[in-house]
């Protein structure tokens, strides 16, 4: 069957999600201000000027477009930081067998990112070689839950989006696969992810033959 796998990287392939989180939580305490937990949820997959505008608007903080884009590279800065030391340890459970599996078997793979640090966290991980196409935050001028990003590596691949099955660990990035009408398997806690055909803790509780299931 022609069909594709099309891969979110922070939160579903890699553990980056966490960096994410810290260097937002440093840059609102900077401007004397902190938000919580299930705030930081509704970051996830959301591209990193719609993710300050959201920050600043909790804090009640209205800056200029220059200020904007200052803050903007001084998250960035820290999270560089952070995941230039990243290792393959860091590569979820699963991920890599998954890929090696879909690989050996022909089935076609995407990498469906917001991020513009791809490449990095990629190479860092070891996980570059698997992927037939990479459309990341750089390729796309949308932010999820726009299906720019998916749409895209669904062209590239040559594969009809209804033949395309997403894996998604935020909200953003599942309203964004659903208005591609792509399947879904969510990545994550159950409940936390509707709109997804399946929900699995990670990559590892997967395999080819259930991903196929999906088409009957
Ligand atoms: P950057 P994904 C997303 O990656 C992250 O989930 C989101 O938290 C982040 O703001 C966005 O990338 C942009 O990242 O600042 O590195 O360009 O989950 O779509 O792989
Ligand atoms: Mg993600």
């Amino acid at each position: 069957k022609n069909m594709a796998c099309i891969f979110d990287l922070d939160g579903v392939l890699v553990d980056t999600a966490v960096y994410h989180y810290k260097a937002w939580k440093q840059l609102a305490n900077s401007l004397g201000f902190d938000f919580t937990h299930a705030q930081n949820e509704q970051l996830k997959g959301v591209n990193r000027m719609c993710s300050l505008d959201m920050i600043l608007k909790w804090g009640n903080l209205d800056k200029s477009e220059s200020e904007r884009e200052e803050l903007a590279s001084l998250k960035n800065s820290w999270y560089v930081a952070m995941i230039s030391k990243m290792t393959i340890a860091e590569v979820l459970p699963g991920s890599l067998k998954l890929l090696q599996d879909l690989k050996e078997q022909g089935v076609k793979t995407a990498l469906g990112s917001a991020s513009k640090n791809s490449a990095l966290i990629l190479e860092r991980t070891g996980l570059v070689d698997f992927f037939d196409a990479i459309v990341d935050g750089n390729a796309v001028t949308s932010s999820k839950p726009d299906p720019e990003v998916f749409v895209k590596g669904a062209e590239l691949l040559k594969v009809a989006n209804k033949d395309c099955v997403v894996f998604e660990d935020a909200i953003a990035g599942v309203q964004a696969a659903i208005a591609a009408g792509m399947k879904i398997i969510g990545v994550g806690e159950t409940g936390n992810l509707p709109g997804a055909q399946l929900v699995i803790k990670d990559l590892s509780a997967i395999t080819i033959e259930e991903i196929l299931s999906l088409y009957n």
